[in-house]
């Protein structure tokens, strides 16, 4: 074994969860989630950014206290002009601000459709216990575990107790809607929550080995008598500003901490 060894690897992840948490990258796919942070925050846009030339994504960086903050967000489709939302772009941002900007942990804040059955309602804020994919269908032994791709958060018990959080399964697939497929493995997955990056978020953070935890606020029910996209829109506004406040508390229990602290 060379120098860096699988012993060493182990040892540095070990150091690392006993010094404070000095770098914090928040992944958002939208521009109107992550504004309201920006602002709070009073992040600024980096120019001559350090995730490549001549891309769309967008990254905001700034400091609390001494705590790094970092914003990265998929920018707008070239094509469309609208947010690049979905599990491609959120895996490559996350890719890059991982190699670019080194954090000790990710945090993937964003809105989410949840289940009313499951103790949602709208404007909560979630954190995730794990998360699944629900539009990966490989009936094949071992292809089905693997399109379903579970995988945990980053514990946070402390952080959960002190926010008095809600707790749920995240569901990720790359609609809005939700076809009678993908309902059936939502439900027999268990999952309370449902978004477009969170399990792909997860599965970059875990192949690059950097904690990663979850924050998901309700804009709309899935077993709610309203279309989804109607009652998205419609909440919008109001649920991203709760997303804030609840980031806000969770960059304020962080800083000073150590990630065995959470
Ligand atoms: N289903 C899937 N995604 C979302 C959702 C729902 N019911 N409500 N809000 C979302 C999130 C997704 O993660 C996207 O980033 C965006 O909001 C909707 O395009």
């Amino acid at each position: 074994m060379g120098p860096h060894g699988d012993g060493d690897i182990e040892k540095v992840e070990s150091e690392s969860r006993r010094r404070p948490i000095s770098t914090v990258v928040f992944v958002i796919a939208m521009q109107a989630e992550a504004q309201p942070l920006v602002n709070k925050f009073g992040l600024s846009e980096t120019s001559d950014s350090p995730l490549g030339k001549g891309l769309p994504w967008v990254l905001y960086h700034g400091l609390h206290k001494d705590l790094r903050i970092y914003v990265v967000c998929p920018g707008k489709d070239a094509a469309s002009g609208i947010d690049s939302v979905g599990t491609v772009p959120a895996s490559l941002i996350t890719f890059a601000s991982i190699q670019a900007l080194q954090p000790d942990i990710l945090i993937n804040a964003g809105t989410c459709g949840a289940f009313k059955v499951k103790g949602a309602n709208i404007g909560d804020v979630f954190l995730v216990s794990d998360v699944v994919f629900h539009d990966r269908r490989i009936p094949i032994p071992m292809f089905d575990l693997y399109g379903v791709g579970l995988r945990q958060a980053f514990s946070t018990p402390n952080l959960l107790k002190e926010l008095n959080l809600k707790i749920g399964r995240l569901s990720t697939g790359d609609s809005l809607d939700m076809s009678t497929q993908d309902e059936s493995l939502i439900i027999a997955n268990d999952a309370t929550l449902k978004d477009m990056e969170g399990a792909a978020v997860a599965y970059v953070a875990e192949l690059l080995k950097v904690p990663v935890i979850f924050l998901k606020a309700v804009t709309d029910l899935i077993d709610g008598d309203k279309p989804t996209a109607e009652e998205f829109l419609q909440n919008l506004a109001v649920v991203t500003s709760a997303l804030e406040e609840t980031a806000t508390k969770v960059i304020n229990f962080i800083h000073g901490k150590t990630l065995s602290d959470l």
